[in-house]
């Protein structure tokens, strides 16, 4: 053979690996109805337990269905606040600058979504303020969305085509603009979906060739 008969199928391969990584790897959705149909299986964690107005020291071991995870605040208090009602209880954090982080997750997850929002110094909502969800993945690939007066029915998901390591949930807030990062409704999903599983697929199929026409 001449090298350029091996190398063509080496092209082939880099292209279809580029292919597969040029979609994107992580899809957002702002809405549950159509975040929850893209998925095949997922769990909710309602935070219904927590009681309104109680602080909590964190960090928190927690769990949505079957999928465990930690639920902790960065970089100044580390204490969460349980906020909204009794009958419908919000995880919130105690000092309004700090990022509310979701990851320690027990299974590998792939998708991960919540309503996400403000709440006042007394738990209640808080539609004032800029409220921004960032997510990133195993390839160190991020994807962020915010929204400004984020009412209760704002929603964040997101689907990624490699595990997610973090969910970060924060708010932004000027001198008379102070809101607390706010979350209601965690959901977890830890089966990839059918377009994940074929891209995979794609890559692996790609990287057996490589070391098939590699071997002597
Ligand atoms: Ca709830």
């Amino acid at each position: 053979m001449t090298s350029t008969s091996t190398l063509r199928p080496l092209v082939a391969a880099v292209a279809l690996l580029a292919a597969g990584s040029s979609q994107a790897a992580i899809q957002t959705f702002t809405d549950e109805a159509s975040f929850l149909a893209a998925l095949s299986s997922y769990a909710t964690d309602t935070f219904d337990d927590l009681v309104p107005g109680q602080a909590y020291d964190g960090p928190l071991s927690r769990s949505a269905g079957s999928i465990g995870y930690t639920a902790w605040t960065t970089p100044n208090s580390p204490t969460l606040y349980g906020a909204g009602s009794s009958s419908d209880a919000w995880l919130s954090s105690n000092n309004a600058a700090d990022f509310i982080v979701f990851d320690g997750f027990s299974v590998p997850v792939y998708a991960a979504g919540a309503y996400v929002f403000g709440s006042n110094v007394f738990g209640e909502h808080s539609s004032t303020g800029i409220t921004a969800v960032r997510v990133t993945n195993e390839a160190a690939e991020q994807s962020a969305s915010f929204k400004f007066r984020a009412d209760t029915t704002n929603y964040f998901g997101f689907l990624s085509d490699t595990p997610l390591v973090s969910f970060e949930v924060r708010t932004l807030y000027g001198q008379r603009n102070i809101t607390w990062p706010t979350v209601n409704d965690l959901t977890l999903a830890a089966v990839p979906e059918p377009g994940t599983y074929a891209m995979l697929l794609a890559g692996l199929a790609a990287v057996g060739f490589l070391v098939r026409r590699r071997k002597p």
